[in-house]
C-alpha cells in the first residue's frame, strides 16, 4: 500500500485541481457526491417545475418535454438585489432548457403560424406569413435566453461565500463569460431575425416571400446552432450551483478543519449524518459537505472541508481556498483536527505551522482542538517522518508530544475519547447558538 506521505508528496509536486473540476457535495438532509465536472460537459436537467413556480415570482412557466421548463419574466428588468446577509441564491436559479429542446420547440411552434386571416392577395399573404414566422422563431429562441440572463444573479449581489464558491468552482470570470455568451447569442438572434423578417416583408411575389422565409429560418437556425453550447454551458453551471451545499446561517455550524488526511471526515461520520468519503490519501474531500446533528431536539450543521497545507495563500489550490472561504464567510465553530502520528503524510511540525496560521486568522471563532488516531500513538515512527527535534523550538516540541493545550484525544478506531468529544461539541454548538441569537458571529456577513 502506498503511504500517505508518498502520495502527499506526489500531489504537492504535480497536482493542482483545475477550476471547474471540483466535485462538490450537497446536503438537504441527504448527502451525496457529484461526479467530477468539467465546464463544457453538457447534460442534466435539474429541479422540478413546482420548485420553479414557488421561487420565481411574476413569471409564467411552461413545461416542455419531460419536465423541462422555461419561464418568461413579465416586465422584469433586473433581478431584485439579494441582501448580502442571505445565502441560498443557487437554489433559486431558473431551470435552463437544453439548447436542442429550445430549438426543436421553437421550430415546432413556428411552423404552425399562419398568415393573418382575410388577406386575399397571394403575395401579400405569403409575405405576412413569412414575416410572422421569422418573428416568432426569433422570439422563441431569444426570449428564454433573456430570461436566463436576467434570472442568474450578478456575482456582486451574492453572499461572499456563494461568490467564492462560483469563483473557485468555475475559475475567475467564467461565470460571467458563460452568461455573456448567452446574451450575445440572444442579441445576434434578434439582429438576424429582424433583418430577415424585414426582407421577407418587402418581397414582391409569393415565390420571393417563400424563398426569403426559408432563407431566414435557415439563418436563424444556423446562428443558434453555432453558439448553442453557450446555453448548454449555462445549464451545466446551473446544475453544479444548485448542487452546492445548502447552509442555513441561523443554525450553528461545526466546521472540521486541519491538514489533509488527518481524520476530519472520519470524525464527521461519527459526529453527524454526513457520510463523506474516507480514504488514506490527501484531498479525499474535494468540496464542502454539510451534515447534520440533532442534540436534545436542537438541530446543528456540520461541514467537512478539504485539508490545508503548509504554504502561502497564493500557492493554495482551489480546495484549500474553499476551506478558507467557509471560515471567512460562514459563522462556524471550528473543530480543528491534529494528527500527531505523522501517518497522514504531514509532519506534526508542519501541522503546527498551519495550525498557528489558521488560529491567528480565525481565532475569534469558537474553537475545539482534537488529536486524532490516538490508537496509533504508541506505534513506531512512520518512515519519512523525522522524529529529530533538533531544530524545533519548545512550542513545536511540546506540540509534537501533547498537541494543543486542552485538546481532546480521540480514536475513531477504538472510540476512545468520542463520547467526551460529542459532549464538548454539543457545548460548543450551544455557545454558537447563543452567539447567533445575540448577533455576535464575528462575521461582517452575519450583520453582527
Ligand atoms: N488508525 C486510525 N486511523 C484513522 C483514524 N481516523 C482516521 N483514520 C484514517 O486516516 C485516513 C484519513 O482519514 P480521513 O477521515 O479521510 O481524513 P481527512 O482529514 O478527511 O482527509 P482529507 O479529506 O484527504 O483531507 C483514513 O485511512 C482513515 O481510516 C483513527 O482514529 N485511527
Ligand atoms: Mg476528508
Amino acid at each position: 500500500m502506498i503511504s500517505g506521505s508518498r502520495i502527499f508528496s506526489l500531489i504537492q509536486q504535480s497536482w493542482i485541481p483545475s477550476p471547474g473540476k471540483l466535485s462538490l457535495l450537497r446536503s438537504r438532509g441527504k448527502e451525496y457526491q457529484l461526479s467530477r465536472v468539467t465546464l463544457p460537459t453538457l447534460h442534466g436537467q435539474g429541479v422540478s417545475f413546482q420548485y420553479f413556480q414557488r421561487n420565481i415570482h411574476s413569471a409564467i412557466g411552461e413545461v416542455i418535454d419531460s419536465g423541462h421548463a422555461f419561464v418568461y419574466h413579465v416586465g422584469s428588468k433586473e433581478k431584485p438585489l439579494e441582501t448580502l446577509e442571505t445565502v441560498g441564491a443557487f437554489q433559486k436559479l431558473p431551470m435552463v432548457m437544453p439548447s436542442a429542446d429550445i430549438l426543436s420547440s421553437a421550430l415546432r411552434k413556428t411552423k404552425n403560424i399562419a398568415a393573418t386571416k382575410g388577406i386575399a392577395n397571394i403575395a401579400k399573404r405569403e409575405r405576412n406569413k413569412g414575416a410572422k414566422q421569422l418573428d416568432a422563431l426569433m422570439k422563441e429562441l431569444a426570449v428564454p435566453l433573456r430570461m436566463y440572463v436576467e434570472s442568474f444573479p450578478k456575482k456582486r449581489y451574492l453572499h461572499p461565500y456563494e461568490k467564492s464558491l462560483i469563483q473557485l468552482t468555475f475559475g475567475d470570470g467564467s461565470y460571467e463569460e458563460v452568461l455573456k455568451r448567452v446574451d450575445d447569442l440572444r442579441k445576434k438572434l434578434l439582429f438576424v431575425g429582424k433583418k430577415h423578417a424585414a426582407l421577407c416583408a418587402q418581397s414582391i411575389s409569393k415565390r420571393e416571400a417563400e424563398e426569403r422565409l426559408s432563407e431566414g429560418l435557415k439563418k436563424l437556425e444556423e446562428v443558434f446552432k453555432l453558439e448553442k453550447n453557450a446555453v448548454d454551458n449555462l445549464l451545466h453551471v446551473a446544475k453544479v450551483l444548485r448542487a452546492m451545499p445548502v447552509v442555513d446561517l441561523k443554525i450553528p455550524t461545526l466546521c472540521l478543519v486541519g491538514a489533509p488526511n488527518v481524520g476530519k471526515s472520519s470524525l464527521v461520520r461519527i459526529l453527524s449524518t454526513g457520510k463523506p468519503e474516507v480514504c488514506n490519501y490527501p484531498f479525499t474531500t474535494r468540496g464542502i459537505l454539510m451534515g447534520h446533528i440533532v442534540v436534545n431536539y436542537e438541530h446543528f450543521q456540520v461541514t467537512d472541508t478539504p485539508g490545508l497545507l503548509r504554504r502561502h495563500d497564493d500557492d493554495r489550490n482551489n480546495l484549500e481556498k474553499l476551506t478558507l472561504a467557509v471560515l471567512e464567510h460562514l459563522p462556524t465553530a471550528i473543530l480543528y483536527v491534529h494528527d500527531l502520528t505523522g501517518e497522514c503524510g504531514i509532519s506534526p511540525a508542519d501541522q503546527f505551522v498551519i495550525y498557528k496560521d489558521i488560529k491567528g486568522r480565525f481565532g475569534d471563532h469558537l474553537w475545539l482542538d482534537v488529536v486524532s488516531k490516538t490508537d496509533l500513538m504508541q506505534e513506531p515512527p512512520i518512515d519519512g517522518i523525522s522524529k529529530d527535534d533538533g531544530d524545533d523550538d519548545d512550542d513545536v516540541i511540546r506540540y509534537k508530544e501533547f498537541g494543543p493545550d486542552d485538546a481532546i484525544w480521540v480514536s475513531v478506531k477504538t472510540e476512545a475519547g468520542i463520547s467526551e468529544l460529542k459532549s464538548r461539541v454539543k457545548d460548543l454548538l450551544t455557545s454558537q447558538m447563543a452567539r447567533i441569537r445575540n448577533g455576535n458571529c464575528n462575521h461582517s456577513e452575519c450583520g453582527s
